[in-house]
């Protein structure tokens, strides 16, 4: 071989090791790059405002970043996390938790809302919270009117102008949503009966006490105070297949079994149900239904449960 193929040659192979020696480094550099840059980012600079929009601005993202990276945290651990900054980003866990907290309290405070008033009854001191609980133990003031009361847009089981077509605006809202998803399937309801004033609700309670006697009225009809329909979030629905009457049997109506199944997806939930009579102090209503909300009713309807055990309510025992 001579002089020059030898050069040749030569440079080929430092050429060849080059190329190695520089792949071999572009692949070290992947392998160490996420652990190597905050390092770099920190030593070029004392400003984090990087970060702390970062971590304001995407937690979740942030929460992932910050698990292999935060002083001491293992990953998997739920008691917390701290950032570059000190901050304490919230995992997943400890959200649910601190929800979960918010609830308890909330229920709580649901349940204890109450004074005494002249008479001796228990009154509502929340009477326009979507999660009021009103029953045989808990009434609201005579004088109680929700200030956002309209009339959906839905079918009623009569004409004219009435103050039972009225709920309260969300709730309204919500019905009118359920009542064109029900037609969509071929579920044609009919609102019967919505708000109800202090004053009505007594006429009726009389009406029925003295037809059928206190203890039968009791067992379907609030006192006057106690009743649901007096907060603008409860509407009674019946179908034609019972002649648009308020009856058990429309509980076994394909429209009754629909708003059964599907009520909670709009917020609603049957308020009296068949096997809670004793929990409820009412008999099964399959067409009274209430709102409080997706998230809650869905919560009930999947436990099968009622709004007083959903709170944790007991009556008192005496
Ligand atoms: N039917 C229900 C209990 C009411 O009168 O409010
Ligand atoms: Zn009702």
């Amino acid at each position: 071989m001579d002089r020059g193929s030898r050069l040749k040659k030569k440079r080929r192979r430092r050429l060849f090791s080059n190329i190695v020696t520089v792949l071999l480094f572009i692949l070290a550099f992947t392998l160490i790059k996420d652990k190597l840059f905050p390092f770099i980012k920190n030593a070029f600079s004392n400003d984090s405002s990087d970060y702390v929009l970062a971590d304001s601005d995407m937690p979740g993202k942030n929460d992932e970043y910050n698990k292999g990276e935060n002083n001491g945290s293992a990953e998997g651990n739920n008691s917390g996390h701290v950032n570059a900054d000190g901050d304490n980003i919230k995992t997943g866990n400890e959200k649910d938790k601190e929800l979960e907290k918010e609830m308890a309290e909330k229920k709580e405070m649901l349940k204890n809302t109450v004074y005494i008033n002249d008479e001796g009854s228990k009154v509502v001191t929340n009477p326009n919270d979507i999660l009021v609980l009103v029953n045989k133990e808990r009434s609201l003031a005579s004088d109680y009117k929700p200030d956002d009361l309209v009339i959906p847009n839905v079918k009623f089981s009569f004409e004219g102008e009435d103050q039972k077509k009225y709920l309260r605006k969300e709730v309204a809202t919500a019905l009118e949503v359920l009542f064109e998803e029900a037609e969509k399937e071929d579920v044609i309801l009919y609102a019967v009966s919505g708000y109800r004033s202090y004053g009505r609700q007594q006429m009726l309670f009389n009406y029925r006490s003295e037809r059928s006697g206190i203890e039968e009225t009791n067992k379907l009809t609030a006192k006057p105070g106690q009743s649901e329909h007096q907060t603008g979030l409860a509407m009674d629905v019946s179908s034609k297949s019972v002649n648009l009457s308020l009856e058990e049997a429309f509980g076994e109506t394909i429209e009754g079994i629909w708003l059964k199944n599907n009520a909670h997806r709009f917020g609603f939930i049957i308020r009296y149900l068949k096997e809670k009579t004793d929990i409820t102090g009412y008999s099964y209503e399959p067409w009274h239904i209430r709102y409080v909300g997706k998230e809650v009713a869905k919560e009930i309807y999947e436990n099968n449960i009622t709004f007083e055990e959903y709170l944790g309510f007991e009556y008192d025992a005496e």
